[in-house]
């Protein structure tokens, strides 16, 4: 951004449309004197004198208005608000922060922001708050990715990992980690400095145990990821199969909402339809999708494909199949496309009697008794109907635990969310990878250190110790303006 962090800046905190309340913030060195052109406390005092984190009734000023003021001084009055100043650093960015709290109008919050402008702020970037908080020494980066999480979760489960991280846990495991790399570090370039060869005997050893240790720790790190991008993100779960097995009625089903047009014409579904729902604290996002077979009909055929590429982004598929039908060849068609993802079949129309046959899919043993991939047994089969609500909890609690380990929800740990967050994870491994093979090799302790460097780096890029504009600039974009 080439946005200058010397700027005052200001924005709307509250969603857009109307509410109880909307506010407006502004930040900056001149935060309190342009303020003070925008609103009037009540109790006659200048804005530069009232005391820090204090609320003060005030009217706020727009010359534009039709309104006359109060006091009749030129300016109209629009609104009364209440108005809040946190002097720095005991701010939310770690400088001078005026909040204005209006009645929550899109005009009336328009126009404060516009006579903040017209008095020197600028409006602020996404994001650009929390930056100032980072960049201020407020927050370090994963505290300021758990910000958003923290707005954005949207089940307990996601919300519990979010404020782990706002608290600075996975930081505390980073920072003890990169705390350990410098000592290594010191080791070997104190070995460079004092010693005829580069690093003596002893010193290979130790340091290569050490090495051996973070990397261990890193690895933890990053094998947590996948549940960890679960809970932040929702298990993406794609009900799928051949035209009229009943996907539609079993997304209505779940969802206990009369979402999705449910016919006895095979063909019906062609929009992918994407909905969420809360499986025991974990966001589930179901998406409902064509029926796939072989077509001439042109849009059918674009529902089609819109299935295979909602198909491709899921993390679990719902096969499901007709109970009273069997398995058709069209089903194992869909199975043999699909069998190798992670997968749970689905029996429905459980309600009806049974009159195809199963056997030509290779089902697992004791059908129903808990997931069973990996284990050899071939795929779970989960028998439900939709048109009575049988096996529906049985299903989202089988789709829970086949995506998510038993235990961690008892006893959360660090976890990794964030793909950047693995990826820098990544690139560590491989700097130690490199360094512990310099090791070996016998190499000069200035390529040991090097790689040392590097994977602290990649370590320091986590937590913001190391940053650049560009990963700032990454990070930042998906906030909202105001936060
Ligand atoms: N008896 C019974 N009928 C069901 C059940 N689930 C769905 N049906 C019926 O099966 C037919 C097809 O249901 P849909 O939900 O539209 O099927 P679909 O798989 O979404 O079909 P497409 O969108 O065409 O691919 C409808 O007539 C439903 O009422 C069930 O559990 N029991
Ligand atoms: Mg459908």
């Amino acid at each position: 951004m080439e946005h200058s962090v010397d700027d005052t800046i200001c924005a709307i905190a509250t969603p857009v449309g109307e509410g109880g309340i909307g506010i407006v913030r502004i930040s900056g060195a001149d935060a309190v004197e342009i303020a003070a052109h925008v609103v009037r406390p009540r109790n006659q005092r200048p804005l530069q004198q009232l005391e820090s984190h204090r609320l003060y009734l005030s009217d706020v000023l727009y010359p534009e208005s039709p309104l006359p003021l109060r006091e009749g001084q030129g300016e109209g009055h629009i609104d009364e608000a209440l108005v809040v100043i946190m002097r720095k650093p005991r701010s939310y960015t770690g400088e001078d922060v005026v909040e204005i709290q209006t009645h929550g109008g899109a005009w009336i919050l328009q126009a404060t922001c516009h006579g903040l402008i017209r008095h020197g702020a600028r409006m602020a970037q996404p994001g650009e708050f929390t930056k100032r908080a980072f960049l201020n020494g407020r927050l370090d980066l994963t505290q300021a990715e758990a910000v958003l999480d923290t707005i954005q979760a949207t089940t307990a489960r996601s919300l519990q990992a979010a404020q782990s991280l706002l608290r600075g846990s996975l930081s505390q495991e980073i920072d003890t980690l990169r705390e350990g790399l410098i000592h290594v570090l010191a080791h070997v370039e104190a070995g460079m400095d004092f010693a005829e060869e580069d690093i003596t005997f002893i010193q290979a050893a130790e340091v290569q145990q050490a090495l051996t240790d973070t990397q261990r720790v890193v690895e933890q790190l990053i094998a947590s990821y996948e549940e960890g991008r679960l809970i932040r993100e929702g298990i993406k779960v794609a009900i799928i199969g051949r035209p009229n097995v009943g996907k539609s009625s079993l997304l209505n089903a779940l969802l206990k909402l009369d979402r999705a047009i449910v016919s006895d014409q095979p063909g019906t579904t062609r929009d992918v339809i994407d909905e969420s729902m809360n499986v025991r604290g974990v966001p589930l996002r179901l998406l409902d999708t064509a029926g796939l077979r072989q077509t001439q009909d042109t849009v059918e055929g674009e529902g089609i494909r819109r299935t295979e590429d909602a198909i491709a982004e899921a993390d679990v598929l719902l096969l499901v199949l007709d109970g009273a039908d069997g398995v058709t060849d069209e089903d194992r068609a869909v199975f043999e496309t699909y069998g190798s993802r992670r997968h749970l079949l689905v029996m429905n129309k459980m309600d009806l009697p049974e009159s195809g046959t199963f056997s030509p899919l290779p089902l697992g043993e004791g059908q129903g008794e808990g997931p069973s991939q990996g284990k050899g047994e071939g795929p779970e089969l989960v028998k439900v109907s939709a048109r009575t609500g049988e096996g529906l909890d049985r299903l989202t609690s089988v789709i829970h635990s086949i995506c998510l380990k038993e235990g961690l929800e008892a006893a959360p740990s660090v976890l990794v969310t964030r793909l950047r967050h693995k990826a820098s994870l990544g690139q560590a491994h491989r700097s130690l990878e490199e360094a512990m093979r310099s090791l070996e090799r016998k190499e000069s302790g200035e390529c040991v250190a090097l790689d040392i460097r590097a994977a602290l780096d990649a370590l320091g890029e986590i937590t913001g110790a190391v940053s650049t504009e560009d990963i700032l600039d990454r990070i930042f974009q998906y906030f909202c303006i105001g936060k």
